[in-house]
């Protein structure tokens, strides 16, 4: 197997990945600016099918719609030329001093308004440039101090803001979905939809759920010390894996943004595992976009930016070359049959069993031997060193 990205493979980057100029809490810049017609070309060249950003990536903030239009015409042109597309556009709620309390859920009424205005507005643009999925990622929608937020309020007024989106997109024909991008905190001291978890409740409550998913990013998860791939399996199973943001990250700490698999390794190889062979039958569990949510290190000039762009191609496509050789692998579909892995698909209950069949079962309780069930191996350990060595090269 290739470890050559191509159109096929669906790798896009956020224009703000690329183009970070590496500010941080506590130090300057240390890149100059990059030209998104820049970004589009290198990115196209080193395999790259798509790019998404933010309004204000793009189009800076407060611009008159002359050069607004000027430059996205200059943009759609790269595109033309390259073919590189845009299967997602995304929000920015959170840089202006604005939103500082937030965009939906922001206490003043007025900025709620004006919020809802931005995103209307950008809807127009994402659906014009063709995206599919339109993101948005709450990171100013939360508190620091527990008086200062009215959380059932907030949370009222972002369902409000999602359904009045969704009925916008349906009322102009927009083909877009949404998806919310959970994260527990940062810049916020905590952000409303900390988790999966929460964001798969909230939608549950929604009028538009349907038109509802979820982006999930690998660090934001890995910041509440929760398991990504467990998260993406429930996104899945919900039928709301949207669309997905790929990085590293190690531990509860900032949100580091460091490249896909160079933080907990082995949790990327359960995850691509999930994506690439958790379908049916081994197909992938996931058809959309792989996108790299991440940030070139301050450490890196832009020769450095470059090779961290294919280095998360790579760990991605390294991750499918090898778990394609473990699902291939005779020891471990032996070791998965050993621990029972499939026999938890079968249903608990027969076919047409009822509660009264279950009592009248000797076997499932009066004959039943707990103490030697509760002395079986599961044999799990040797499944996971299997793994390890498949995600070593080891075998
Ligand atoms: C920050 C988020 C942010 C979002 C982006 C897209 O931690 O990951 O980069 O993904 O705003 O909505
Ligand atoms: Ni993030
Ligand atoms: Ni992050
Ligand atoms: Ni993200």
């Amino acid at each position: 197997m290739s470890v050559q990205p191509t159109r096929a493979d669906k790798f896009s980057f956020g224009l703000w990945t690329v183009g970070w100029p590496a500010r941080d809490p506590f130090g300057d810049a240390t890149r100059a600016p990059l030209d998104p017609i820049e970004a589009v070309h290198k990115l196209t060249e080193l395999g790259a099918y798509g790019m998404t950003f933010h309004d204000d990536d793009l189009v800076p903030f407060g611009a008159d719609n002359a050069s607004r239009d000027e430059v996205i015409s200059r943009f759609r042109k790269a595109l033309d030329e390259t073919g590189l597309v845009v299967p997602m556009v995304t929000t920015n709620l959170f840089t202006h001093p604005v939103f500082k309390d937030g965009g939906f859920t922001s206490n003043d009424r007025s900025v709620r308004r004006y919020a809802l205005r931005k995103v209307l507005r950008n809807i127009d643009l994402a659906a014009e440039i063709g995206a599919q999925t339109f993101v948005m990622w709450g990171g100013r929608e939360g508190a620091e101090y527990d008086a200062a937020k009215d959380v059932r309020a907030a949370l009222d007024r972002y369902r409000e803001a999602v359904d009045t989106l969704a009925q916008y997109v349906i009322d102009r024909g927009y083909g877009l979905r949404f998806a919310l991008e959970p994260k527990p905190n940062e810049p916020r001291g905590d952000i409303l939809l900390p988790t999966v978890g929460h964001a798969l409740a909230f939608i549950a409550s929604l009028d538009h759920g349907d038109m509802v998913g979820l982006n999930p990013e690998v660090g934001h998860e890995q910041m509440a010390g929760l398991n990504f791939a467990h998260g993406i399996a429930q996104a899945l199973w919900a039928g709301k894996l949207f669309h997905i943001d790929l990085n590293g990250q190690r531990g509860i700490k900032f949100d580091q943004d460091l490249v896909f698999g160079h933080g907990d390794l082995l949790n990327a190889f359960a995850l691509v595992d999930l994506l690439e062979h958790g379908g049916p039958d081994g197909a992938p569990a996931y058809e959309g976009p792989r996108h790299f949510d991440y940030k070139p290190s301050r450490t890196e000039d832009y020769a450095g930016v470059w090779e961290s762009a294919k280095a998360n191609m790579r760990m991605y496509l390294l991750l499918k070359e090898r778990t394609t050789a473990f699902r291939a692998d005779p020891e471990v579909r032996e070791a998965l049959a050993a621990a029972k892995v499939a026999e938890l698909s079968q249903p608990t209950l027969g076919a047409g069993e009822t509660v009264a069949d279950l009592l009248a079962d000797r076997t499932a309780w009066e004959d039943f031997d707990p103490d030697a069930k509760g002395a079986q191996g599961y044999g799990f350990v040797r499944l996971n060193q299997l793994m390890a060595d498949h995600a070593l090269g080891a075998r």
